[in-house]
């Protein structure tokens, strides 16, 4: 069954265009094999764009997607049942915003939390996505103004390794209205370098809990508020630091929240080099590592040859007299695709290549965003 596109109707202002009088609409409109896709080329006017269906060309009152410029795709799923649909498209300005779904925020405070509010669900505005005690409607009508709905409070938490080291980490997880349905979320870990801690991927953490994915940062054993005196063990001893990252996967399997199938590892240096290990052996879909060292890792794996697949390889340019960025280079060579390598300016190590080039950790999100 096909969906006849018999009118679509740009409605601009008040002056409604049939599409059929413009044929050059006609070609913004695709059909894949699930959806119905109209594309609009659009300048950002601070105007928002929504997609309605109908039945008949008298009630196409339906509003069934919503979208801001640029790169506007708005959708509709294909009816097997209907064999025709009416659809057109509003253009609205953001100062005149609508409350399509009736739940009390705007569609333009829905927009401008992407990933939080969604325009056409009305059962986000009484979630707490951040879970701070205020609703996502709350914090945006906060009485002294709005704050932040998608500002994460990470709880601390403790997991035990099968050799019985206890060790801790930040964990969060975004209240979504898949909850409700029980759908699982993809759940990233973040493992910090040798001699520091957890906090120091907190930034990062938190962008990726706002794209509403798990997050799980831990402190390797022997750092931060993880057990055991210091040790240099944890390196490159396959029966060390990697059964801290086991541990940490097996928490996250076992959260009901957590999709197991959709789980990366994050990590810079010997966090990097454990999320390389992770990515031959422990079945997580993705990974980024930064600074990392080619013999280090197969140390860690305990291993001759390892199976890499879709791993985003960072290192700056200068790090040990450019070494690292050589090692990266290589594991990229072994990796299968996806992959990808950046090799920034400079000679930071580890998460101190995001001070050099502070836009680092969106290519970092944009990657997960795309393979996890
Ligand atoms: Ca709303
Ligand atoms: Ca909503
Ligand atoms: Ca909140």
């Amino acid at each position: 069954m096909h969906h006849r596109l018999l009118a679509l109707a740009l409605v601009t202002g008040i002056h409604p265009v049939l599409a059929s009088e413009d044929p050059s609409l006609l070609t913004n409109i695709t059909l894949d094999q699930e959806r119905i896709h109209v594309t609009i080329p659009a300048e950002d006017d601070g105007s928002y764009f929504v997609l309605y269906r109908g039945d008949d060309l008298l009630s196409i009152s339906n509003a069934v997607d919503v979208g801001l410029p640029p790169n506007i795709d708005l959708s509709s799923p294909r009816d097997p049942a209907s064999r025709q649909a009416y659809f057109r498209v509003a253009k609205i300005p953001l100062s005149e915003s609508q409350d399509l779904d009736g739940d009390g925020i705007s569609d333009a405070d829905e927009l401008r939390h992407p990933g939080i509010l969604d325009p056409l669900e009305s059962r986000d505005a009484d979630l707490d996505f951040d879970s701070d005690g205020k609703t996502n409607k709350e914090e945006l009508h906060g009485l002294f103004g709005a704050t932040d709905p998608g500002d994460a409070t990470f709880a601390s938490i403790t997991f035990k390794t099968a050799d019985d080291f206890t060790i801790s980490a930040s964990l969060g997880i975004p209240q979504t209205v898949q909850d409700a349905a029980s759908q699982s979320k993809p759940a990233v870990i973040f493992i910090h370098q040798g001699g520091s801690n957890r906090h120091e991927w907190e930034a990062v953490a938190k962008q990726a809990f706002r794209e509403g994915w798990v997050t799980l940062a831990y402190d390797i054993r022997g750092h931060g508020d993880s057990s055991s005196s210091w040790t240099n063990a944890w390196y490159d001893d396959p029966d060390n630091a990697p059964e801290d990252l086991k541990a940490a996967l097996a928490y996250l399997k076992n959260l009901t929240e957590v999709d197991p199938e959709r789980l990366a590892v994050v990590g810079a240096s010997v966090g990097g080099n454990l999320a390389c290990v992770a990515s031959a052996q422990y079945g997580i879909k993705t990974a980024v590592a930064i600074s990392h060292k080619t013999s280090a890792v197969f140390n860690l794996a305990g291993a001759d040859s390892l199976a890499f697949r879709s791993i985003f390889h960072l290192s700056s340019q200068g790090d040990q007299g450019g070494q690292r960025a050589q090692w990266a280079a290589e594991l990229h060579q072994q990796t299968a695709e996806p992959s990808q390598l950046e090799i920034t300016p400079g000679s930071g190590h580890g998460v101190a290549i995001f001070n050099t080039d502070p836009t680092v950790p969106d290519r970092i999100l944009q990657w997960l965003r795309e393979t996890l």
